[in-house]
């Protein structure tokens, strides 16, 4: 067993062991009731799953591991001569619930670059799709087409014990992050630079070859690609994308399987799709305002006609967080750094300030802020990639990292199959009769 299994071995094995004798002796405790409001709305704030990578706070945003953002890009170990952490160092925290010094990173990056040789089958499966086919429909087939590779579906059909299920599924997930990077950027390269690919380059960083795959070569990208792939990566467990990832795993779906399933959420316009529609939708206003740099006032119009329009304002409110999402304020500072005065970022800065009050006075969107979609295109554009409809597959190689190792501890800690309960209307109909008869009582 190689050193980094041995290690994930030695970190689970113990938890799993304290789970099991807690629920023997706490297992009957509530954690909460559930209101028909919850029923009807989505299941928000219901305290239905255990993901040990990260949590997220309502106003303070997410911590990974406990770390929160500006933490994390003070810690992680960073490349030479950039101050943007490394996203497999994040990778190692998520995993081991430790932070990685520079040998520790250094030998993830190493272990994704071995394992990140893709079959040729895979580029011929997205070579049968249209060129007008969404980069994230390329990429969730891709993945699929990936699935041959399971070591977990081979060890189960050869008959694994159940304690063992780990073993396997860790394979899987350093396989599967290993060569996502490659995948993507021959979607992106097939779709938008003539089928023209740049071979991997193995002497550099996880984050820094994708660009380089992908044919940005500039520093700068390279750092925005790191804090990019860093802070996407993990949001707790109940957003769609790792939830998804999550039940599927639950029926003992390989890696494979569980992500491509997970990734089908992700495309969704209220999920990561949503950072192509914040920047459709800023195109659009300059189109229709024809005016590339609209005044506060012309912005502050233009939102209130999207809302009159019965559209969203993509990029902001958020089902969990009631405050500024601090993922859009590191890229800002990121920007503010590189790019203060590119009209685009300037855009994003001025909605910002004049968004919130207007979708406040809606009285019923319960987070006026802005979320991590609000900021990533036009950082993205600034520095060259503008093909808007290919960001949510950096949103997904970015999310590999927190749902695949949630799901290599889903497989060590033994979390079962997810099967909730559901009911129909008239059961509601008649358990509200039933209550509302006995309090009148
Ligand atoms: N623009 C217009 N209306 C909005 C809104 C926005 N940005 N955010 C919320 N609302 C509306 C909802 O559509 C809902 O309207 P109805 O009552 O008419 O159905 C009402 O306000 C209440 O919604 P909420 O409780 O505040 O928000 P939800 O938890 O239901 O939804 C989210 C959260 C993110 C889907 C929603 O805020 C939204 O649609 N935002 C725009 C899309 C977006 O940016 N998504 C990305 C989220 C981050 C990510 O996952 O990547």
């Amino acid at each position: 067993m190689n050193q980094l299994k041995e290690k994930f071995k030695n970190v689970s094995q113990p938890l799993a062991k304290d789970i099991k004798n807690m629920v023997k002796e706490h297992g009957d405790l509530e954690l909460g009731t559930i209101t028909i409001s919850q029923l009807y709305g989505g299941m928000k704030s219901m305290k239905a799953l255990v993901t040990e990578t990260s949590l997220l706070d309502a106003d303070e945003g997410i911590r990974f591991r406990g770390y929160t953002i500006p933490e994390l890009r003070e810690k992680l170990p960073a490349a030479e001569g950039c101050t943007e952490p490394l996203p497999e160092a994040l990778f190692y925290l998520l995993l081991y619930n430790e932070l990685p010094g520079k040998e520790e990173t250094a030998s993830m990056t190493h272990e994704f670059m071995t394992r990140s040789a893709v079959p040729q089958h895979v580029f011929d499966a997205i070579d049968q799709l249209p060129l007008t086919t969404h980069p994230m429909t390329q990429f969730s087939i891709a993945v699929m087409a990936m699935q041959t590779e399971s070591e977990f579906a081979k060890a189960y059909r050869e008959g694994i014990s159940k304690k063992d299920y780990w073993d396997p599924m860790f394979d899987d997930v350093f396989n599967l992050i290993a060569k996502l990077p490659i995948v993507a950027a021959y979607i992106y390269r097939r779709t938008y630079k003539n089928n023209v690919h740049i071979p991997a380059d193995p002497s550099l960083d996880w984050a820094a070859n994708f660009a380089h795959m992908l044919g940005f070569e500039s520093k700068e990208f390279k750092s925005l690609m790191r804090l990019y792939l860093t802070i996407h990566a993990d949001h707790e467990g109940g957003n769609v994308s790792a939830h998804t990832t999550h039940l599927v795993g639950s029926a003992l779906s390989d890696a494979y399987l569980s992500f491509a399933a997970g990734m089908n959420g992700l495309a969704g316009p209220l999920h990561g799709l949503a950072n192509q529609e914040v920047i459709r939708w800023i195109f659009q206003m300059r189109d229709d305002l024809k005016n590339t740099n609209p005044s506060k006032e012309q912005i502050a119009a233009y939102i209130k006609q999207t809302l009159e329009d019965g559209k969203v304002v993509p990029g902001y409110g958020h089902a969990v967080l009631r405050k500024t999402d601090p993922r859009f304020t590191a890229q800002a500072d990121f920007a503010k750094r590189y790019c203060p005065n590119d009209e685009l970022v300037n855009i994003v800065w001025n909605v910002y300030e004049v968004a919130p009050p207007i979708l406040d006075s809606t009285g019923k969107i319960k987070n006026p802020w802005p979320n991590v979609d609000a900021h990533s295109g036009a950082l993205l554009v600034h520095f060259g990639m503008s093909e808007y409809d290919f960001y949510t597959v950096l949103f997904g190689v970015s999310r590999a990292l927190g749902v695949l190792a949630s799901l290599c501890w889903d497989r060590a800690l033994g979390q079962g199959i997810e099967r909730p309960k559901s009911v129909t209307t008239e059961w509601v109909q008649k358990f509200i009769e039933k209550k509302t008869v006995k309090v009148s009582k």
